[in-house]
């Protein structure tokens, strides 16, 4: 499907829940990682964190240009995030206490973005696939510095590596709730799958990443900490305990550690920016006049 194609108008406004949560996910995500980049260990990862946490704010553009295409107006979609009328992801309202989060953040979270976000490439809408073709490849450089800075402190120190164990220790079930509710409770992968927005059911892709991560867990000499994790030879797949999924709800419905720092965090970035945005609008309508003239 592309923008001027007729469409249904619930596949419209699906799409546009999905891309804008999608933005919103990318902006609010730069905040926990922001957190550390006065404090990285050094220029070299100084610089790469910034690169990264710029990154984010590209993807977040381009599926902000990507929802403007389905009609979506990117001032009201930043008002609906601000007063909570849309969603972004559970994962970022969880603090980032050490500088093995970052790297926690970089194999685990970026990871699972990568096992959710690779099959939208092929997703329906073609603006949105596209914009994820370019997110995924960045996504992937995400998450390999992500594994080398755990990689890094899982040789170090006995204390650096006690400090990437705890990271690992934080993030696992929150990067694991990342893919949504189970299905049998995921009010809206049915249509969302039968309109090929989403390819894959929120459980599979859950499977997909487990399957992913535990080797590579293995190669960090770090461990997950589920101790129901284990190989299964009849279905060829790893299993793994229950997940709390009482936690995810309570983070989405704003009781996470962080939901409030972030969005008042937010709300005062978007308000101390608003000359800009005055000042660009000013600037197009004398440029528009005097096109005019
Ligand atoms: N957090 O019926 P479903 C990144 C909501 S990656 C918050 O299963 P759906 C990169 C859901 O919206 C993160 N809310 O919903 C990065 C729905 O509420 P609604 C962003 C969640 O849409 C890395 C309700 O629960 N990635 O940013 C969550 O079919 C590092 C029922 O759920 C994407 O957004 C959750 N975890 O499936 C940046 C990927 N899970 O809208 C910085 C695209 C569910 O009815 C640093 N999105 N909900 O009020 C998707 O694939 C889907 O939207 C799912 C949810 C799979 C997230």
């Amino acid at each position: 499907m592309e923008p001027r194609d007729e469409m249904p108008e619930g596949y419209r406004k699906t799409l546009v829940r999905q891309i804008a949560q999608h933005a919103h996910s990318e902006i609010i995500g730069m905040q926990p990682e922001g957190n550390w980049i006065s404090r990285a260990p050094s220029l070299r990862r100084k610089a790469i964190l910034m690169a990264k946490v710029q990154d984010e704010a590209g993807h977040g553009l381009y599926l902000y240009a990507a929802a403007e295409t389905l009609g979506a107006d990117r001032a009201d979609l930043l008002d609906m995030l601000h007063d909570g009328r849309q969603k972004y992801s559970s994962i970022f309202n969880y603090p980032t206490l050490t500088w093995a989060d970052v790297g926690a953040i970089g194999w685990l979270v970026d990871g699972a973005a990568i096992v959710n976000q690779v099959p939208l490439c092929r997703c329906s809408y073609g603006p949105y696939a596209r914009a994820m073709v370019r997110v995924c490849k960045e996504e992937s450089f995400h998450q390999r510095q992500g594994f080398e800075i755990l990689h890094t402190l899982a040789h170090g120190t006995p204390a650096q590596r006690a400090m990437a164990q705890d990271a690992v220790d934080r993030y696992w079930w929150p990067s694991l709730m990342m893919f949504g509710p189970p299905d049998d409770d995921s009010p809206n992968s049915a249509q969302s799958m039968a309109w090929g927005i989403k390819r894959f059911s929120n459980d599979d892709l859950r499977q997909r990443f487990v399957d992913m991560t535990v080797p590579q867990a293995e190669a960090l000499g770090l461990t997950l900490p589920d101790p129901d994790i284990r190989w299964n030879e009849e279905r060829g797949h790893y299993d793994f305990g229950d997940i709390d999924f009482t936690e995810l709800f309570e983070v989405i419905r704003g009781n996470g550690p962080c939901n409030q720092q972030r969005m008042d965090h937010r709300v005062a970035a978007h308000e101390d920016g608003a000359w800009v945005r005055d000042a660009a609008s000013a600037y197009a309508a004398k440029q528009a006049e005097r096109a005019e003239g």
